[in-house]
């Protein structure tokens, strides 16, 4: 039976959306966090007290993290007992970019010692744990890899708005290079998380994070497929999909204007990218997703021109209200956006004004675009895309909208 190993330092690179709040969950566990990021207005924010990413009750726990002196951040590495490597891996020309994780991996080089533990959390093809060890083997020829120090791989599963919560609470995945190396990382993730910690191969661990995410792509592309087909068959898809998920086993997502984020429209691509031969429904649903807001807006241009003929205008004199611009419902992200790319597309193309109504913001900059409040827009519009199924758009009553010609990605107006 191995001993519990003590973690009193923890050394976490890259304080984004994942990095920044698992650093806070060790520091309010009573860890001293280093915190490491390139950026220099990250680091400056960050030791001034603010942090940098919206992310509800996130705020006040570095606050706590921060008056309790357990957390600091600062742009190089320094020793301590385990190291989170917790940068991007961003899509380039669908291929993963790992030099984030390599220069991570030489940024820490210096400062391992025997006995470390070094965890990488980023979303990473398979075999980049074993990558990680030969570049530090590389780097460090003094020390073994993973004997002397142990590495492991263990996936961050939060959903953005629920970060606090599923960080403490969800079951986590650890695939240590060895069982040893999993035994550590379980001790140092158990400091804090709630969940399980399920150990496995590092290798399986990396493929369960692309998997997890494949699976939820795949899905809503077969709700997005059926969205376009009932449209042309004159069938309300979301009838439709009440009905059939009254089966026992199906259970049919929810179509959408397109998946957007950070990760469901990218981490399939990185499986797609190593078995590109066998991974044909995985690639198909990427592009069946990426399709759909080409086809709204093909739905809203047949939509402007119904307008035109029934009120007997110019397409100009046509005001068109877009609801929602977040990636998906109750959240301010607009990165990676579907509804947002729409919005603009449909302001680059329609000659008349178009209005945007994003509850969660408070400013938008968006050439063509004004951004209104909700009775403003119900007010003024000739022509309604809902986009986004905010909380406050589902509170109106369908009968409220008086606007004929309506173009309801989410479902929520029916009638
Ligand atoms: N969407 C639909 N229809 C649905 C559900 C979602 O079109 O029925 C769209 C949303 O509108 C949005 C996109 O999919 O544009 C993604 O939203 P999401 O809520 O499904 O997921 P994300 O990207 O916010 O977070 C996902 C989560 N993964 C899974 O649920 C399998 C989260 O647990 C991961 O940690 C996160 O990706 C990540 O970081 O990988």
């Amino acid at each position: 039976m191995m001993s519990k190993t003590e973690f009193n330092t923890i050394c976490i690179l890259g304080l984004g959306y994942i990095g920044l709040p698992t650093a806070v969950g060790f520091a309010n566990a009573g860890k001293k966090v280093i915190g490491v990021d390139i950026n220099e207005q990250v680091v400056a924010s960050l030791n001034q007290g603010k942090i940098h990413i919206i992310e509800p009750d996130l705020q006040a726990a570095f606050t706590q993290a921060v008056e309790n002196d357990h957390f600091f951040a600062t742009r190089t590495a320094e020793a301590a007992d385990a190291f989170i490597i917790a940068v991007p891996t961003p899509l380039l020309e669908k291929q993963p970019d790992l030099s984030y994780i390599k220069n991570a991996a030489l940024a820490i080089a210096p400062y391992l010692r025997k006995g470390n533990l070094v965890v990488l959390e980023s979303t990473s093809p398979v075999g980049t744990t074993e990558k990680l060890a030969e570049w530090l083997s590389q780097a460090r020829p003094d020390l073994i890899f993973p004997a002397d120090v142990h590495i492991a791989y263990c996936p961050e599963r939060v959903l953005p708005g629920r970060i606090m919560t599923e960080l403490v609470e969800n079951n986590r995945i650890i695939g240590g290079l060895t069982s040893e190396c999993s035994q550590q990382a379980v001790d140092l993730y158990q400091i804090f998380a709630k969940g399980n910690c399920i150990t496995t191969q590092a290798r399986t661990a990396e493929m369960c994070k692309l998997v997890e995410n494949s699976f939820r792509d795949v899905n809503i592309a077969f709700a997005n497929e059926l969205s376009m087909i009932c449209d042309e068959l004159d069938i309300s898809v979301w009838e439709l999909i009440e009905l059939a998920n009254q089966h026992p086993r199906v259970n049919i997502l929810q179509p959408s204007a397109g998946v957007g984020g950070h990760c469901i429209a990218v981490d399939p691509w990185f499986i797609v990218s190593q078995s590109p031969k066998l991974s044909r429904l995985i690639r198909t649903a990427r592009e069946v997703n990426d399709a759909k807001p080409q086809w709204v807006l093909e739905k809203l241009k047949a939509l402007v021109a119904d307008c035109v003929i029934e009120k007997d205008c110019k397409p100009s004199e046509l005001t068109i209200a877009c609801f929602g611009l977040a990636f998906k419902p109750d959240i301010d992200d607009l990165r990676e956006s579907p509804a947002l790319a729409i919005t603009q597309q449909i302001a680059q193309w329609h000659k008349g004004k178009v209005l945007a109504i994003e509850p969660n913001i408070q400013m938008l900059s968006l050439e063509n675009v004004t951004l209104v409040d909700t009775d403003t827009a119900m007010a003024q519009a000739d022509i309604i895309v809902l986009l986004v199924d905010h909380t406050p758009f589902k509170q109106i009553p369908v009968e409220h909208v008086q606007q004929k010609h309506l173009l309801d990605c989410r479902g929520v107006w029916l009638r």
